[in-house]
Order: structure tokens, then C-alpha cells, then sequence
């Protein structure tokens, strides 16, 4: 008997996401909006880093954040995956931001995906500031530091080592997970 063939469309990107937030229990939002994102169907979760207790940059008149990194997998394309991170901020209780760059119970920041180059009003991938930012570069080294940036085509672990000399306090935030 011939064998039923069964074709398989996994079309499996992968994506870098940054996670942050400065309000309420910083590490709790954090850890629910990941907790959101990997229960959606097509998303798995293939690596995160520790946590880390950042001084904020951009906007310093506000309180520390957590941060970390995720290692996802996903049949989304990019602007679906921006969908689902929005969605997942909104119920996160997360409004329009009042300052840029300001205090938010929760941010999902897609920072790669493949080697995508997306240049939109909506949607900048790579994300424009990660190549200055210790809280996005660190915890990608501790992941994946061989990873190339698709612009500077610089692996992650020269970029951070690369950064400005600007001070960006950051310390692993110890926690059981
Ligand atoms: N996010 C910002 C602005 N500044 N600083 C730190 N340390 N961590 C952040 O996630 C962060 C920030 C805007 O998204
Ligand atoms: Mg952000
Ligand atoms: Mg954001």
C-alpha cells in the first residue's frame, strides 16, 4: 500500500524579543507577557536569558527596569508578531505612553527576526536602538552572542563590547524562576 504523503508547512522564523518593565511588579508583568506569548499556538519558546536590573536610558527621570531577552520561534510574519506583542502590552493594562521613552508596565520589542530588514512606520526591525543599548545587547550575548547584526553584519558580542562609553548600569537580578 502506498504511503499517504503528509506535507508539513512549519515555516519556522526566529525571533529575538527584548522584555522590560518599571511599574508595579516589574518581574511578575514580565514574566506573565511571556507566559501570554508562549501560550499562543504558533510561538515556542527556544531560550531566554536572566533576568537584569537596568538603569533606564533614553528618558532617566524614572524608576529601574527588568529586562531580558527571549529566543522564539514562530510561523507569525513580523507584523502579525507585532500584533500579538501589542494585543499582549494592552492587557498587560499598558495605555498610550504619556513620555517617550517613559515608564511602562510592560514592553515587547521585537530586536530581530531572521535576517529581516523592515523599515515601516509601524514596524523597524532590526530595532533601531539595540546596538546602543547594554539591557538588549547583554542578555542576546548571553544567549546567542555569534549572531550577526543584518546592518553592521557585527556579531552581538562586538557590539556590546562597542557600546559608547555612556554609563547604562546593569546587574543580573537574581530570582527562582
Ligand atoms: N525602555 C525604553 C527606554 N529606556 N531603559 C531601560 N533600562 N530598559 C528599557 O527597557 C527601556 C529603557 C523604551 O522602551
Ligand atoms: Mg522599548
Ligand atoms: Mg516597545
Amino acid at each position: 500500500m502506498k504511503e499517504s504523503a503528509i506535507l508539513v508547512f512549519k515555516l519556522a522564523h526566529t525571533a529575538y524579543i527584548s522584555v522590560g518593565s518599571n511599574i508595579g511588579n516589574k518581574l511578575e508583568n514580565c514574566k506573565k507577557g511571556v507566559d501570554a506569548l508562549i501560550r499562543s499556538d504558533p510561538v515556542t519558546l527556544k531560550a531566554q536569558s536572566p533576568f537584569y536590573k537596568t538603569d533606564p536610558v533614553d528618558y532617566h527621570n524614572q524608576d529601574w527596569f527588568i529586562n531580558y531577552v527571549i529566543k522564539i520561534e514562530t510561523s507569525l510574519d513580523p507584523f502579525e508578531l507585532l500584533n500579538r506583542l501589542k494585543s499582549i502590552q494592552r492587557n498587560a493594562g499598558r495605555i498610550n505612553d504619556i513620555v517617550r521613552f517613559g515608564p511602562r508596565i510592560l514592553d515587547l520589542d521585537i530586536i530581530l527576526f531572521d535576517d529581516a530588514l523592515i523599515n515601516s512606520e509601524y514596524l523597524t526591525i532590526p530595532h533601531p536602538r539595540m546596538h546602543k543599548r547594554r539591557f538588549v545587547l547583554k542578555p542576546i550575548c548571553d544567549i546567542d552572542p555569534e549572531i550577526i547584526h543584518p546592518v553592521f553584519k557585527k556579531n552581538m558580542k562586538y557590539l556590546l563590547d562597542n557600546i559608547d562609553a555612556e554609563e547604562q548600569g546593569i546587574a543580573e537580578y537574581k530570582c527562582d524562576y
